[in-house]
């Protein structure tokens, strides 16, 4: 069953990108799966926010959650090595892949729904609001649980294809044995202090060991906005472009 699913998740990125007319900006995408009664969840309402959901919120009677992993081609994130605003390559992939990511997600639960079980795509999986810069469907932290790897200090979830790309999860009712988590420290500045370029690459000093000033980066991302004009995003990704963690899971 998850090899049809992966399949299905595959076509249906290969037909939006042919539909849409776009340039190669993406890897093969990643998929794990996480039962949705895990013991973490609920605890996502003390490590995020109290209001964060439970898949069956979303979703009555669901027992797994479906986490996917999108790794951007490494042109992508190479493209936004240099300089401190945001290539236009990187914008136009936020966008692209956002938009991909709606569609593709429909077209799963539909590929779900025709082999006789429900799904759903969880909504409220934006930013609360400007004052509280979280979401209540953390993506990164559901991945997390469902084994797709460790954050980083730049934060990101390290996959085994590396950090620069995008999360995406649908939740359902299907029965999927859940992966396993990752043994180990993906992060190298996290497991033996021999990296740490992600905090020397953000523009606003917003990462350190200490935590992050997630007011900082996004007040970068809201300049950066402001300088791309009316199709601007609130995008950035200095943070995860050039590190021995933008591509590959570090051995
Ligand atoms: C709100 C938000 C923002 C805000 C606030 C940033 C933030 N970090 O919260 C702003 C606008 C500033 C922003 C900026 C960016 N974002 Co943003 N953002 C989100 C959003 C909507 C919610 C994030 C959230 O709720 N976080 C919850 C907080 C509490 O957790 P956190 O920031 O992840 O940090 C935690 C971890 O580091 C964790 N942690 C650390 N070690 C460990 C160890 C263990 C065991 C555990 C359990 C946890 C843990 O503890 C931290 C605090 O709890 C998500 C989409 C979504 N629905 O999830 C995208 C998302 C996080 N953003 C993403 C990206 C790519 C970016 C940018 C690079 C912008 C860009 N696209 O160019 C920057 C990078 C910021 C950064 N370094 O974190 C991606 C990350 C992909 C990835 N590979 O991990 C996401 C997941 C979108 C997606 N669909 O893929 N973002």
């Amino acid at each position: 069953m998850k090899e049809n699913i992966s399949q299905a998740l595959c076509a249906y990125i290969q037909d939006y990108a042919a539909q849409n007319q776009l340039p190669a900006l993406w890897q093969t995408p990643i998929i794990k799966y996480a039962s949705a009664n895990d013991p973490l969840f609920p605890k996502l309402r003390e490590l995020v926010v109290d209001s964060h959901q439970l898949p069956q919120d979303f979703l009555p009677g669901a027992v797994s959650v479906l986490s996917w992993f999108i790794p951007f081609l490494p042109a992508v994130s190479q493209g936004n090595e240099a300089g401190d605003r945001p290539s236009p390559q990187w914008h136009q992939a936020y966008t692209a892949t956002n938009a991909m990511a709606a569609q593709v997600n429909q077209r799963l639960c539909q590929f779900i729904q025709g082999l006789g079980y429900d799904a759903a795509v969880p909504v409220n999986a934006g930013t609360i609001s400007p004052q509280q810069l979280v979401s209540r469907w953390s993506q990164r932290h559901v991945a997390y649980i469902a084994g797709h790897g460790t954050f980083g200090r730049n934060n990101m979830l390290i996959s085994d294809q590396g950090c620069a790309g995008r999360y995406y999860s649908i939740v359902t009712t299907l029965p999927v044995p859940p992966d396993s988590r990752p043994e180990g420290e993906r992060c190298l500045h996290k497991r033996n202090g021999s990296c740490g370029l992600c905090m020397a690459r953000c523009p606003m000093g917003a990462l350190s060991p200490e935590g992050f000033l997630r007011e900082r980066c996004y007040a970068r991302c809201m300049e950066n906005m402001a300088l791309q004009g009316p199709d601007g995003e609130d995008v950035c990704g200095k943070c995860l472009a050039g590190l021995p963690c933008s591509h590959r899971c570090p051995p």
